[in-house]
Protein backbone atom coordinates (compact mmCIF):
# COMPACT_ATOMS: atom_id res chain seq x y z
CA UNK A 1 0.00 0.00 0.00
CA UNK A 2 1.12 3.56 -0.50
CA UNK A 3 -0.87 6.29 1.44
CA UNK A 4 -4.44 4.88 0.58
CA UNK A 5 -4.14 3.22 -2.50
CA UNK A 6 -3.02 -0.38 -3.31
CA UNK A 7 0.33 0.00 -4.89
CA UNK A 8 1.35 -3.42 -5.79
CA UNK A 9 -0.05 -7.09 -5.47
CA UNK A 10 1.74 -10.54 -6.50
CA UNK A 11 3.30 -13.67 -5.17
CA UNK A 12 6.05 -13.31 -2.39
CA UNK A 13 9.35 -13.03 -4.86
CA UNK A 14 7.99 -10.11 -6.33
CA UNK A 15 6.58 -8.21 -3.28
CA UNK A 16 9.96 -8.73 -2.09
CA UNK A 17 11.65 -6.95 -4.80
CA UNK A 18 9.05 -4.27 -5.19
CA UNK A 19 9.63 -3.54 -1.25
CA UNK A 20 13.73 -3.78 -2.41
CA UNK A 21 13.17 -1.08 -5.19
CA UNK A 22 12.04 1.30 -2.16
CA UNK A 23 14.04 0.85 0.64
CA UNK A 24 14.91 4.94 1.03
CA UNK A 25 11.13 5.20 1.81
CA UNK A 26 9.83 4.97 5.34
CA UNK A 27 8.36 0.99 5.05
CA UNK A 28 6.02 -0.55 7.64
CA UNK A 29 5.50 -4.06 7.19
CA UNK A 30 1.91 -6.18 8.50
CA UNK A 31 2.46 -9.82 9.17
CA UNK A 32 -0.40 -11.73 7.77
CA UNK A 33 0.73 -15.06 7.90
CA UNK A 34 -1.54 -17.74 8.15
CA UNK A 35 -4.52 -15.10 7.72
CA UNK A 36 -6.84 -14.68 5.29
CA UNK A 37 -6.39 -10.97 3.15
CA UNK A 38 -9.81 -10.26 1.77
CA UNK A 39 -11.02 -6.66 0.48
CA UNK A 40 -13.06 -4.94 3.30
CA UNK A 41 -15.88 -5.99 3.76
CA UNK A 42 -18.99 -3.61 1.75
CA UNK A 43 -22.91 -3.77 2.84
CA UNK A 44 -25.08 -2.48 0.13
CA UNK A 45 -27.55 -2.45 2.52
CA UNK A 46 -28.96 -0.95 5.78
CA UNK A 47 -30.90 1.07 7.46
CA UNK A 48 -28.19 1.66 9.99
CA UNK A 49 -28.82 5.71 11.21
CA UNK A 50 -32.32 5.49 13.18
CA UNK A 51 -32.81 6.36 17.11
CA UNK A 52 -34.08 3.33 19.55
CA UNK A 53 -34.68 0.09 19.73
CA UNK A 54 -37.64 -2.76 18.73
CA UNK A 55 -36.40 -5.55 20.79
CA UNK A 56 -40.26 -5.50 22.49
CA UNK A 57 -41.57 -6.38 18.54
CA UNK A 58 -38.80 -9.30 18.65
CA UNK A 59 -40.72 -11.05 21.75
CA UNK A 60 -44.41 -9.87 19.52
CA UNK A 61 -42.85 -11.87 16.86
CA UNK A 62 -41.71 -15.04 18.96
CA UNK A 63 -45.75 -15.27 20.24
CA UNK A 64 -47.04 -15.25 16.48
CA UNK A 65 -47.30 -11.75 15.21
CA UNK A 66 -46.08 -10.99 12.06
CA UNK A 67 -43.88 -8.15 10.91
CA UNK A 68 -46.50 -6.53 8.15
CA UNK A 69 -49.55 -6.41 10.92
CA UNK A 70 -47.21 -4.68 13.55
CA UNK A 71 -46.71 -2.36 11.21
CA UNK A 72 -50.06 -1.64 9.76
CA UNK A 73 -51.33 -1.41 13.93
CA UNK A 74 -48.91 2.23 13.69
CA UNK A 75 -45.32 0.22 15.31
CA UNK A 76 -42.35 -1.40 13.18
CA UNK A 77 -40.74 1.38 11.08
CA UNK A 78 -43.59 4.12 12.51
CA UNK A 79 -42.20 3.72 16.16
CA UNK A 80 -38.83 3.94 14.82
CA UNK A 81 -39.91 7.14 12.97
CA UNK A 82 -41.34 8.27 16.24
CA UNK A 83 -37.75 7.86 18.09
CA UNK A 84 -35.87 9.48 15.10
CA UNK A 85 -38.21 12.24 14.65
CA UNK A 86 -37.60 13.27 17.91
CA UNK A 87 -33.66 12.49 18.34
CA UNK A 88 -31.17 15.56 18.20
CA UNK A 89 -28.79 15.15 15.19
CA UNK A 90 -25.97 14.67 18.29
CA UNK A 91 -28.48 11.79 19.43
CA UNK A 92 -28.76 10.08 16.31
CA UNK A 93 -25.68 10.44 15.52
CA UNK A 94 -24.05 8.91 18.48
CA UNK A 95 -26.30 5.73 18.54
CA UNK A 96 -25.60 5.23 14.80
CA UNK A 97 -21.54 5.57 15.80
CA UNK A 98 -21.76 2.55 17.93
CA UNK A 99 -23.14 0.57 14.69
CA UNK A 100 -20.20 1.58 12.78
CA UNK A 101 -18.14 0.70 15.33
CA UNK A 102 -19.40 -2.94 15.29
CA UNK A 103 -19.46 -3.26 11.38
CA UNK A 104 -15.59 -2.05 11.18
CA UNK A 105 -15.28 -5.01 14.29
CA UNK A 106 -16.53 -7.37 12.00
CA UNK A 107 -14.51 -6.48 9.08
CA UNK A 108 -16.85 -3.99 7.19
CA UNK A 109 -15.19 -1.07 5.69
CA UNK A 110 -18.08 0.36 3.55
CA UNK A 111 -21.67 0.03 3.85
CA UNK A 112 -25.11 1.72 2.27
CA UNK A 113 -27.50 3.49 4.57
CA UNK A 114 -30.83 4.36 3.51
CA UNK A 115 -33.04 7.14 4.99
CA UNK A 116 -36.77 6.28 5.72
CA UNK A 117 -37.28 6.83 9.50
CA UNK A 118 -37.98 10.75 9.13
CA UNK A 119 -40.93 10.81 6.84
CA UNK A 120 -40.95 14.62 6.61
CA UNK A 121 -38.53 16.75 5.18
CA UNK A 122 -37.11 17.89 8.46
CA UNK A 123 -36.10 14.52 9.64
CA UNK A 124 -35.26 12.58 6.37
CA UNK A 125 -32.21 15.65 5.61
CA UNK A 126 -31.53 14.96 9.81
CA UNK A 127 -31.15 11.35 8.94
CA UNK A 128 -28.71 11.77 5.54
CA UNK A 129 -26.84 14.64 7.07
CA UNK A 130 -26.08 12.15 9.87
CA UNK A 131 -24.96 9.30 7.64
CA UNK A 132 -22.93 12.53 5.76
CA UNK A 133 -21.49 13.73 8.86
CA UNK A 134 -20.32 10.14 9.90
CA UNK A 135 -17.53 10.09 7.10
CA UNK A 136 -15.78 12.94 8.66
CA UNK A 137 -15.17 11.28 12.10
CA UNK A 138 -15.73 7.31 11.65
CA UNK A 139 -13.53 5.19 9.48
CA UNK A 140 -16.37 3.19 8.10
CA UNK A 141 -17.39 4.88 4.80
CA UNK A 142 -20.96 5.58 4.57
CA UNK A 143 -23.07 5.61 1.27
CA UNK A 144 -26.47 7.45 1.69
CA UNK A 145 -29.53 6.46 0.18
CA UNK A 146 -32.74 8.21 -0.01
CA UNK A 147 -35.60 6.38 1.66
CA UNK A 148 -38.82 8.46 2.31
CA UNK A 149 -41.31 6.12 0.75
CA UNK A 150 -40.33 3.49 3.32
CA UNK A 151 -43.99 3.96 5.09
CA UNK A 152 -46.56 6.24 4.98
CA UNK A 153 -46.74 8.65 7.81
CA UNK A 154 -49.75 8.64 10.40
CA UNK A 155 -50.29 12.24 10.01
CA UNK A 156 -51.28 11.39 5.90
CA UNK A 157 -54.03 9.22 7.69
CA UNK A 158 -53.42 6.44 5.13
CA UNK A 159 -53.71 8.49 2.41
CA UNK A 160 -50.58 6.72 -0.03
CA UNK A 161 -51.09 9.06 -2.68
CA UNK A 162 -50.57 12.07 -0.95
CA UNK A 163 -47.91 11.56 0.36
CA UNK A 164 -46.06 9.96 -3.09
CA UNK A 165 -47.32 13.33 -4.64
CA UNK A 166 -45.33 15.18 -1.06
CA UNK A 167 -42.15 12.87 -1.94
CA UNK A 168 -42.02 13.75 -5.76
CA UNK A 169 -43.13 17.19 -5.26
CA UNK A 170 -41.42 18.57 -2.08
CA UNK A 171 -38.83 15.86 -0.77
CA UNK A 172 -36.83 14.82 -3.35
CA UNK A 173 -36.25 18.57 -4.66
CA UNK A 174 -35.12 19.41 -0.60
CA UNK A 175 -33.46 15.82 -1.00
CA UNK A 176 -31.55 16.82 -4.15
CA UNK A 177 -30.87 20.48 -3.02
CA UNK A 178 -28.85 19.14 0.04
CA UNK A 179 -26.57 17.06 -2.27
CA UNK A 180 -25.98 14.07 -0.05
CA UNK A 181 -27.99 11.33 -1.31
CA UNK A 182 -26.75 8.89 -4.20
CA UNK A 183 -29.34 6.44 -4.32
CA UNK A 184 -33.36 6.61 -4.10
CA UNK A 185 -35.10 3.48 -2.87
CA UNK A 186 -39.25 2.25 -2.00
CA UNK A 187 -40.46 -0.42 0.02
CA UNK A 188 -42.38 -1.50 -2.49
CA UNK A 189 -44.88 -4.41 -0.75
CA UNK A 190 -48.35 -4.86 -0.58
CA UNK A 191 -49.64 -2.31 2.12
CA UNK A 192 -46.66 0.04 1.73
CA UNK A 193 -46.43 1.30 -1.41
CA UNK A 194 -47.24 -0.68 -5.06
CA UNK A 195 -45.64 -1.05 -7.98
CA UNK A 196 -47.23 1.85 -10.01
CA UNK A 197 -46.35 4.23 -6.84
CA UNK A 198 -42.88 2.89 -6.67
CA UNK A 199 -42.33 3.66 -10.37
CA UNK A 200 -43.01 7.37 -10.20
CA UNK A 201 -41.53 7.91 -7.31
CA UNK A 202 -38.20 6.19 -8.57
CA UNK A 203 -38.84 7.57 -12.32
CA UNK A 204 -39.02 11.24 -10.47
CA UNK A 205 -35.98 10.45 -8.46
CA UNK A 206 -33.77 9.16 -11.54
CA UNK A 207 -34.94 12.84 -12.93
CA UNK A 208 -32.99 14.43 -9.85
CA UNK A 209 -29.96 12.08 -10.51
CA UNK A 210 -30.85 9.26 -7.58
CA UNK A 211 -30.12 6.30 -9.21
CA UNK A 212 -32.55 3.78 -8.34
CA UNK A 213 -33.05 0.61 -6.02
CA UNK A 214 -35.66 -1.12 -5.29
CA UNK A 215 -36.72 -3.27 -2.25
CA UNK A 216 -38.55 -5.93 -4.23
CA UNK A 217 -40.77 -8.92 -3.63
CA UNK A 218 -40.23 -9.20 0.33
CA UNK A 219 -43.28 -10.16 1.73
CA UNK A 220 -46.37 -10.73 -0.55
CA UNK A 221 -46.39 -13.16 -3.12
CA UNK A 222 -48.38 -10.63 -5.40
CA UNK A 223 -44.35 -10.14 -7.43
CA UNK A 224 -43.61 -7.78 -9.98
CA UNK A 225 -40.87 -6.11 -7.86
CA UNK A 226 -38.48 -7.73 -9.98
CA UNK A 227 -39.51 -6.81 -13.41
CA UNK A 228 -40.01 -3.66 -12.29
CA UNK A 229 -36.72 -3.22 -10.60
CA UNK A 230 -35.45 -4.54 -14.85
CA UNK A 231 -37.47 -2.23 -16.31
CA UNK A 232 -36.34 1.16 -14.52
CA UNK A 233 -32.95 0.09 -14.77
CA UNK A 234 -32.14 0.07 -11.29
CA UNK A 235 -28.83 -0.70 -9.87
CA UNK A 236 -30.56 -3.25 -7.44
CA UNK A 237 -33.24 -5.20 -6.51
CA UNK A 238 -33.10 -6.34 -2.97
CA UNK A 239 -34.78 -9.16 -0.69
CA UNK A 240 -36.34 -11.25 -3.87
CA UNK A 241 -37.99 -14.00 -1.32
CA UNK A 242 -40.78 -13.97 -3.48
CA UNK A 243 -39.58 -13.27 -7.47
CA UNK A 244 -41.01 -14.68 -10.17
CA UNK A 245 -38.50 -16.49 -12.40
CA UNK A 246 -39.75 -13.97 -15.25
CA UNK A 247 -38.72 -11.31 -13.06
CA UNK A 248 -35.12 -12.63 -12.24
CA UNK A 249 -34.85 -13.05 -16.35
CA UNK A 250 -35.37 -9.54 -16.92
CA UNK A 251 -32.96 -8.38 -14.07
CA UNK A 252 -30.50 -10.66 -16.04
CA UNK A 253 -31.50 -9.03 -19.20
CA UNK A 254 -31.12 -5.46 -17.79
CA UNK A 255 -28.09 -6.12 -15.39
CA UNK A 256 -29.82 -5.81 -12.50
CA UNK A 257 -27.95 -7.29 -9.31
CA UNK A 258 -29.82 -8.93 -6.43
CA UNK A 259 -29.12 -7.70 -2.95
CA UNK A 260 -30.14 -10.82 -0.63
CA UNK A 261 -30.42 -10.44 2.64
CA UNK A 262 -30.92 -14.30 4.51
CA UNK A 263 -30.11 -12.77 7.75
CA UNK A 264 -33.86 -10.78 7.54
CA UNK A 265 -35.21 -14.24 6.07
CA UNK A 266 -33.79 -15.74 9.34
CA UNK A 267 -34.97 -13.55 11.60
CA UNK A 268 -38.78 -12.89 10.37
CA UNK A 269 -38.37 -16.88 9.69
CA UNK A 270 -39.09 -17.21 6.64
CA UNK A 271 -37.91 -18.98 3.85
CA UNK A 272 -34.88 -16.96 1.99
CA UNK A 273 -34.59 -15.77 -1.59
CA UNK A 274 -33.36 -18.47 -4.21
CA UNK A 275 -30.16 -17.89 -4.56
CA UNK A 276 -28.79 -20.58 -6.63
CA UNK A 277 -31.62 -19.99 -8.77
CA UNK A 278 -30.64 -16.37 -9.25
CA UNK A 279 -26.66 -16.85 -10.10
CA UNK A 280 -27.78 -19.52 -12.53
CA UNK A 281 -30.16 -17.20 -14.32
CA UNK A 282 -27.29 -14.70 -14.27
CA UNK A 283 -27.71 -12.31 -11.94
CA UNK A 284 -25.11 -11.27 -9.84
CA UNK A 285 -25.70 -11.84 -6.30
CA UNK A 286 -24.45 -9.58 -3.54
CA UNK A 287 -25.16 -9.95 -0.28
CA UNK A 288 -26.30 -7.75 2.78
CA UNK A 289 -27.24 -6.83 6.79
CA UNK A 290 -30.29 -4.65 6.30
CA UNK A 291 -28.66 -3.99 9.34
CA UNK A 292 -32.20 -2.23 11.13
CA UNK A 293 -34.31 -2.35 14.78
CA UNK A 294 -37.14 -4.48 12.73
CA UNK A 295 -36.56 -7.17 10.84
CA UNK A 296 -32.84 -7.82 11.20
CA UNK A 297 -30.43 -6.44 14.19
CA UNK A 298 -27.16 -7.33 12.98
CA UNK A 299 -23.77 -5.88 11.78
CA UNK A 300 -22.57 -9.30 11.31
CA UNK A 301 -21.96 -9.30 7.48
CA UNK A 302 -19.48 -12.24 8.55
CA UNK A 303 -22.43 -14.23 9.85
CA UNK A 304 -24.64 -13.60 7.07
CA UNK A 305 -22.11 -15.25 4.44
CA UNK A 306 -22.56 -18.25 6.37
CA UNK A 307 -26.70 -17.97 6.29
CA UNK A 308 -25.77 -17.77 2.41
CA UNK A 309 -24.22 -20.92 2.16
CA UNK A 310 -26.02 -22.95 4.29
CA UNK A 311 -29.96 -21.57 3.88
CA UNK A 312 -29.46 -20.71 -0.01
CA UNK A 313 -27.20 -22.71 -1.59
CA UNK A 314 -24.17 -20.41 -1.99
CA UNK A 315 -20.50 -21.20 -2.09
CA UNK A 316 -18.34 -19.69 0.24
CA UNK A 317 -16.15 -18.45 -2.78
CA UNK A 318 -19.53 -16.75 -4.30
CA UNK A 319 -20.92 -15.80 -0.72
CA UNK A 320 -17.36 -13.41 -0.32
CA UNK A 321 -17.75 -12.19 -4.12
CA UNK A 322 -21.03 -11.10 -2.86
CA UNK A 323 -20.06 -9.09 0.15
CA UNK A 324 -17.03 -7.10 -1.95
CA UNK A 325 -16.57 -7.05 -5.78
CA UNK A 326 -20.49 -7.61 -6.13
CA UNK A 327 -21.29 -5.64 -3.02
CA UNK A 328 -19.18 -2.59 -5.02
CA UNK A 329 -20.92 -2.92 -8.28
CA UNK A 330 -24.18 -2.46 -5.85
CA UNK A 331 -22.98 0.79 -4.23
CA UNK A 332 -21.68 1.91 -7.59
CA UNK A 333 -18.52 1.82 -6.27
CA UNK A 334 -16.28 -1.14 -8.16
CA UNK A 335 -13.49 1.57 -9.73
CA UNK A 336 -12.65 2.43 -6.04
CA UNK A 337 -13.05 -0.93 -3.82
CA UNK A 338 -14.46 -4.49 -3.38
CA UNK A 339 -11.16 -6.04 -4.69
CA UNK A 340 -7.12 -6.20 -4.19
CA UNK A 341 -5.55 -4.64 -7.15
CA UNK A 342 -3.14 -2.33 -7.93
CA UNK A 343 -4.75 1.43 -7.80
CA UNK A 344 -7.61 0.38 -5.78
CA UNK A 345 -8.22 2.02 -2.36
CA UNK A 346 -6.11 -0.28 0.32
CA UNK A 347 -9.35 -1.22 2.27
CA UNK A 348 -8.43 -4.66 3.68
CA UNK A 349 -9.02 -6.99 6.01
CA UNK A 350 -7.42 -9.80 7.77
CA UNK A 351 -9.31 -12.76 8.87
CA UNK A 352 -7.90 -15.50 11.48
CA UNK A 353 -8.86 -18.21 8.99
CA UNK A 354 -6.53 -19.93 6.72
CA UNK A 355 -9.13 -19.90 3.85
CA UNK A 356 -12.49 -19.03 2.72
CA UNK A 357 -14.14 -22.11 3.45
CA UNK A 358 -13.23 -21.90 6.88
CA UNK A 359 -14.18 -17.93 7.79
CA UNK A 360 -17.29 -18.96 5.93
CA UNK A 361 -18.23 -22.33 8.21
CA UNK A 362 -16.88 -20.55 11.35
CA UNK A 363 -20.31 -19.59 12.07
CA UNK A 364 -21.62 -16.80 14.02
CA UNK A 365 -17.81 -15.82 15.78
CA UNK A 366 -16.50 -12.79 14.65
CA UNK A 367 -12.62 -13.45 13.09
CA UNK A 368 -11.28 -9.93 11.63
CA UNK A 369 -8.08 -9.49 13.01
CA UNK A 370 -6.74 -6.57 11.62
CA UNK A 371 -8.95 -3.93 9.46
CA UNK A 372 -7.17 -1.36 7.15
CA UNK A 373 -9.06 1.95 6.15
CA UNK A 374 -7.63 3.99 3.29
CA UNK A 375 -4.36 2.17 4.01
CA UNK A 376 -4.24 2.72 7.56
CA UNK A 377 -4.85 -0.07 10.11
CA UNK A 378 -7.86 0.94 12.35
CA UNK A 379 -8.11 -2.69 14.06
CA UNK A 380 -5.40 -4.69 14.61
CA UNK A 381 -5.34 -8.25 16.78
CA UNK A 382 -9.26 -7.34 17.13
CA UNK A 383 -8.36 -4.00 19.07
CA UNK A 384 -9.58 -0.08 17.53
CA UNK A 385 -6.63 1.88 16.89
CA UNK A 386 -7.12 5.49 17.36
CA UNK A 387 -5.16 8.41 16.24
O1 LIG B 1 -37.42 -0.83 10.44
O2 LIG B 1 -38.53 -2.59 9.88
N1 LIG B 1 -38.20 -4.07 5.95
N2 LIG B 1 -37.94 -1.94 6.18
C1 LIG B 1 -38.44 -2.87 5.26
C2 LIG B 1 -37.46 -2.48 7.25
C3 LIG B 1 -37.62 -3.85 7.11
C4 LIG B 1 -36.86 -1.74 8.37
C5 LIG B 1 -37.67 -1.74 9.63
ZN1 LIG C 1 -34.31 -2.79 3.76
Amino acid sequence: MEGDVIAFVGPDEEAQRYVEQRRQQPIQIIDARGKLAAPGLIDPHTHAVYAGHREFEFSMRLRGAAYMDILRAGGGILQTTQQTRLATEEELREQTEKRLDRFLAHGVTTIEAKSGYGLNIDAELKQLAVAHALNETHPVEVIPTFMGAHAVPPEYGGDTDAYVQHIIEEMLPAVSNQGIAEFCDVFCEEHVFTLEQSRRILEAGKRYGLKPKLHADEIAVTGGGAELAAELGAVSADHLLNASSEGIRRMAERGVIAVLLPGTAFFLMKRPADARAIIDAGVPVALATDCNPGSSPTESLPFVMSLACLTMGMTPAEAIAACTINAAHAVGRANRIGSLEAGKRADIVLFDAPNPEYLVSHYAVNLADTVIKKGRPVIRGGVRQRR
